[in-house]
């Protein structure tokens, strides 16, 4: 007999998908979010037979756990930990632990593409075109690599995932794996993942216009109150406002959050561990303790949302020579622009704020980091000359 516990997310349940193809009835799989593989992992050793091989994907055991399971293992216990997250390094310690951030050839990995390897390697499981291409979906969308390299399929076949039960979802896809040449979706899944994709793009416009800036340790996060699409929003929010160093997710009802960054200079996992939680450099969550309910909730309630750059314009450009016009909800007003060749400056009414800029581009992360600024629309800016022109030539 096997057994399975697994994460609840795609790439978890991937490895059941696996897993069931290769161990057919014998095998029994467990879901489970992070919090509840602990209980998982007990039950196992109060009710499960001592023979069966146990196997442990995207997931991380406690430390209590983590000693069990070295017991076990002593013991002649079959178990295997398989994982890729960057803060479950520490498993490798274990001969029953395998985990790896990229594979031999550099390529970031995912619980599903390592089990598969797994599988293969050990002659449990017979490697065919189309389990391959699901692995390589599951995978892309995992690691994020699906947007880089414009692998729609990939960020479709997650969001099938949320629109179905898990049960239905592993039906679905084992009855493919097992007959189809190719990965595809069929056609009535293509349509419904069409309206999906709509539905979606509606929640990420309405999420923009609810963020707020706060500065935690130093850096600066950009706070949003959401329950679905967390990876998509984290992306297009990180996106808008790039001066922000990561984007924290709020789940109020699950009393979790996720931070996500589109930078390589932040290691999310880092700001997650903070608060007792891990992850990847570029996609982490923590449960909601008290420490982030007050850095996150309580000092940012407050705060007025973020306001998008004006997109429309014609006049009132950014890298403008002749100006750039910011403004905030104070109704403050900046003016951002090249000095001489090398240096730009910023005018807040028409006082030269001291400091300069080697860039257009560091200019503006300070006026929107400092000030929460955003870029006007054309109307405003015209507006502004005008007055400009007027107070000029009342000077004269
Ligand atoms: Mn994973």
């Amino acid at each position: 007999m096997y057994k399975l516990l697994t994460h609840n997310d795609l790439d978890g349940v991937g490895c059941g998908i696996l897993a069931k193809l290769a161990f057919r009835k014998d095998v029994k799989v467990r879901y489970s979010s992070g919090a509840g593989l602990a209980r998982e992992v007990e039950w196992f050793f109060e009710n499960d037979d001592r023979d069966t091989f146990l196997f442990i994907t995207d997931l991380s055991v406690n430390e209590e756990n983590e000693e069990r399971l070295q017991t076990f293992h002593e013991a002649g216990g079959k178990v295997r930990l398989l994982d890729h997250h960057k803060t479950a390094l520490h498993f490798n310690d274990y001969e029953w632990g395998q985990v790896k951030v990229e594979d031999d050839e550099g390529k970031l990995t995912s619980a599903t593409s390592l089990f598969y390897k797994y599988l293969v390697d050990h002659n449990l499981l017979e490697p065919t075109e189309v389990v391959a291409e699901f692995v390589e979906l599951v995978r892309q969308y995992d690691t994020w690599e699906w947007e880089k390299n414009g692998n729609h399929q990939a960020h479709r076949l997650n969001a099938l995932f949320f629109l179905v039960s898990i049960e239905e979802f592993e039906e679905k896809m084992i009855g493919r794996l097992k007959t189809s040449a190719h990965f595809d979706f069929d056609e009535f899944e293509k349509k419904i993942l069409d309206m999906d994709e709509h539905k979606m793009d509606r929640y990420i416009r309405r999420k923009k216009h609810e963020l707020v800036q706060t500065q935690v340790g130093g850096l600066f996060a950009g706070v949003v109150y959401a329950e679905s699409y967390h990876s998509e929003l984290g992306n297009e929010l990180g996106k808008e406002y790039p001066h922000l160093d990561y984007i924290a997710i709020l789940n109020m009802g699950g009393k979790r959050m996720g931070f996500r960054t589109i930078h390589d200079h932040v290691d999310v996992s880092e700001v997650a561990g903070h608060f007792g939680g891990g992850g990847h450099a570029k996609a982490a969550g923590c449960s909601l303790n008290e420490e982030a309910y007050r850095q996150f909730v309580v000092e940012t309630f407050h705060i007025e949302p973020l306001r998008e750059d004006a997109k429309r314009n014609r006049y009132n450009l950014k890298h403008s020579l002749f100006g750039s016009l910011y403004k905030n909800s104070k109704e403050e007003v900046f003016l951002l622009y090249p000095l001489n060749e090398t240096d730009w400056a910023i005018d807040h009414y028409n006082n030269r704020l001291d400091k300069t800029f080697s860039s257009f581009d560091e200019a503006e992360v300070f006026l929107k980091r400092n000030y929460g600024v955003w870029l006007v629309r054309d109307e405003t800016f015209v507006n502004y000359l005008m007055e400009e022109v007027k107070a000029s030539r009342g000077s004269e």
